[in-house]
C-alpha cells in the first residue's frame, strides 16, 4: 500500500464520520449546560419499565442508522459481499455507537447527550439494568480520557467495524486486507500526531466494548423474557434484526 493511498484512505473515513455524524463537535459542546431539570428526570423515572425501554430502543436504532451509513462509506465494505456487511454490521454497529457516544458524553458532571439534554445514569433507572447503563457510563468517561481528536475517533470506529475476527465471514481475506488499511491509516495518523502509545490503549478498549455488547444483549433476553410481546411488535425491525438473533429481518440500505 502506498502513502498516498494511505492518506486517501484516511480522508475518506474521516469524511464519511464528519457526514454521518449526527451532531458536530463544537454543537455538543455548546449544548453542554442544558441539562435534565429534577422533574424531568423524574418523569423519565416514572415511566414503565416497558415505555423506557421501547424509547432506548428507538434512541439506539436512530444512531445505529447513522453508522450503517459510515460503514457504507469506509473504502472497501461496499465491495464485501452482503453477508460479510451484514456479519460487520451485526457485530460491530452497537461498538461504534459507544464509541460514538464519548463525543456526546461530559466527564465533568458524568452526563451523556440523550433526547435533547444531557443525562446522568439515574435517569435510565426504569430500565431495570443500572449495571449495564454504568459499565457505558464508565466506558464513555475512560474513552474520553484518552482525548482522542475527530480523525482518530474516526479511524478508530472504522477498525471497531472493519474486524477480520468476526464469526462467519465468508471472504475473510478480504476483510482481511480493509482492516490492514484502516490499520494503517490509524497508526499512520497516531505517528504524525506524535501518539504511537495510544494504539495499545485502543486495542485495549476493544475487548471493554465486546463485553458490554454482549451484557447489552444479554439485558435484552431478559427483557424479552418478562415482556415479549413488547420486543416482538413494538421495537424497531433494525433494532431486532442486530440483537435480538431470532428474526430475520434484511437489514435497511444493505441491498
Ligand atoms: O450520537 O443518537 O443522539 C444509549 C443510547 C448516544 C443507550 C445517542 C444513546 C446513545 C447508548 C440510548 C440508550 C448511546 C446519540 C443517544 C442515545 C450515542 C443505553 C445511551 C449518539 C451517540 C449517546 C447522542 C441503553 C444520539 C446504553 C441500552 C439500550 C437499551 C434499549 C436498554
Amino acid at each position: 500500500t502506498s502513502m498516498m493511498r494511505i492518506e486517501e484512505v484516511c480522508a475518506s473515513i474521516v469524511r464519511s464520520h464528519r457526514e454521518t455524524s449526527q451532531y458536530r463537535l463544537e454543537e455538543l459542546q455548546a449544548l453542554r449546560w442544558k441539562l435534565f431539570s429534577r422533574e424531568e428526570v423524574h418523569a423519565y423515572q416514572s415511566k414503565s419499565m416497558d415505555e423506557m425501554w421501547q424509547y432506548c430502543a428507538l434512541r439506539l436504532t436512530d444512531a445505529v442508522q447513522y453508522v450503517v451509513e459510515f460503514a457504507k462509506r469506509i473504502p472497501g465494505f461496499r465491495q464485501l459481499c452482503q453477508n460479510d456487511q451484514i456479519v460487520l454490521l451485526k457485530n460491530g454497529s452497537m461498538e461504534v455507537v459507544l464509541v460514538r457516544m464519548s463525543r456526546a458524553f461530559n466527564t465533568e458532571n458524568n452526563t451523556v447527550f440523550f433526547d435533547g439534554k444531557f443525562a446522568g445514569t439515574e435517569l435510565f433507572k426504569s430500565l431495570g439494568c443500572i449495571d449495564l447503563i454504568t459499565a457505558v457510563f464508565d466506558f464513555a468517561h475512560s474513552l474520553c480520557a484518552l482525548r482522542l481528536t475527530e480523525q482518530q475517533a474516526a479511524l478508530f470506529s472504522a477498525l471497531v467495524l472493519i474486524n477480520s475476527d468476526r464469526p462467519c465471514l465468508e471472504e475473510r481475506g478480504r476483510v482481511e486486507r480493509a482492516r490492514k488499511e484502516v490499520e494503517l491509516a490509524l497508526s499512520h495518523t497516531l505517528h504524525r500526531d506524535n501518539q504511537d502509545g495510544l494504539i495499545h490503549k485502543l486495542y485495549q478498549k476493544v475487548s471493554v466494548l465486546k463485553s458490554l455488547c454482549n451484557l447489552h444483549i444479554e439485558k435484552l433476553r431478559w427483557f424479552r423474557q418478562q415482556n415479549p410481546l413488547t420486543v416482538h411488535s413494538l421495537f424497531p425491525p433494525l433494532y431486532k434484526e442486530l440483537f435480538a438473533s431470532d428474526s430475520d429481518f434484511p437489514l435497511l440500505g444493505i441491498h
